[in-house]
């Protein structure tokens, strides 16, 4: 049975990870599959948005069973922080549409994406202090970043699940809407995002990504301003301000 079930809706892809007797749990071989996946939409011109989801749940974590008699190295082999980077560093926005629990491995699935929205009734968080390991796929990382270190070393310390309310109060999600709705709202997003002119798109994130790396603001700017002035070579630079003079729709075509 494919673990990962993918659908294309116009311009947007939805991947469904689809493991619901485990929870959705992330063994080796379904983020092997994520990966092919993401193979796919990297060669597509037609993508330009994506939705990372499950049926009632993300996904509980990585599979405890794959890895509970791992050694060290077998550890490292594990390859899910290069997926989730691959998947972070996509030129098209992502969301993830989380019902159920997103946990440890799940959840920092979630943070590779760019945008989260939340079921209100789903759970969010770091279980694998209780499991005598630590976040190890990007959650020490990306977490800190989104929500500032004290809070994540709360969540990471803790191993207690967060509610959809109190993730949306501290940036952990950019939404809550309800239970049963988040596909429904990501495709609604995805659509509004996949309509904007795709090289702008990839630059912005680009370059947002870029600032959150650059810890001297002055050279962060400095990315922004050459990132910004290269869309001026793009024919959608021109085609989006042609059309507000124009006083019509854009149309875009991604050069
Ligand atoms: N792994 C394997 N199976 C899981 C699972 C998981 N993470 N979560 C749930 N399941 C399975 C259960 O074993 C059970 O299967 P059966 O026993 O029926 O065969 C089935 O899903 C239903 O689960 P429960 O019976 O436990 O359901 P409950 O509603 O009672 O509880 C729960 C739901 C989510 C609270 C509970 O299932 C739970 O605590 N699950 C574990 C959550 C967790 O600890 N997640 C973090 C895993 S550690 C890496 C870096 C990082 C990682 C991996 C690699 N590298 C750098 C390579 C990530 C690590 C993690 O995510």
């Amino acid at each position: 049975m494919d673990q990962i079930l993918a659908e294309q809706l116009g311009s947007v892809q939805i991947l469904k990870i689809n493991r619901p007797e485990a929870l959705n749990a992330l063994s080796k071989s379904l983020v092997r599959e994520l990966d092919e996946c993401l193979d796919r939409i990297k060669q597509s011109r037609e993508i330009r948005a994506l939705i990372l989801c499950g049926e009632t749940n993300f996904a509980a974590g990585a599979d405890i069973k794959d890895m509970v008699e791992c050694t060290e190295t077998e550890a490292k082999a594990f390859s899910f922080s290069p997926v989730f980077n691959r998947l972070a560093t996509l030129d098209i926005p992502t969301i993830a549409a989380i019902e159920g629990y997103a946990l440890g491995g799940g959840l920092e699935l979630a943070l590779a994406c760019d945008l989260r929205i939340a079921a209100e009734t789903c759970k969010l968080g770091f279980p694998e202090i209780n499991l005598g390991i630590m976040p190890g796929a990007g959650g020490t990382i990306r977490a800190p970043r989104l929500i500032g270190p004290a809070l994540a070393k709360e969540l990471i310390m803790t191993g207690s699940m967060l509610d959809a309310q109190r993730a949306l109060s501290i940036g952990l999600v950019n939404r809550v809407v309800p239970k049963g709705q988040v596909c429904e709202e990501a495709i609604k997003l995805a659509c509004k995002i996949a309509g904007k002119a795709p090289l702008a798109m990839a630059a912005a994130k680009r370059t947002i990504d870029a600032g959150l790396e650059e810890p001297d603001i002055v050279s962060a700017v400095e990315i922004e301003a050459k990132n910004w002035a290269q869309l001026f070579n793009t024919c959608d630079q021109k085609e989006g301000m042609r059309a507000f003079i124009e006083k019509r729709t854009p149309n875009y075509t991604g050069k």
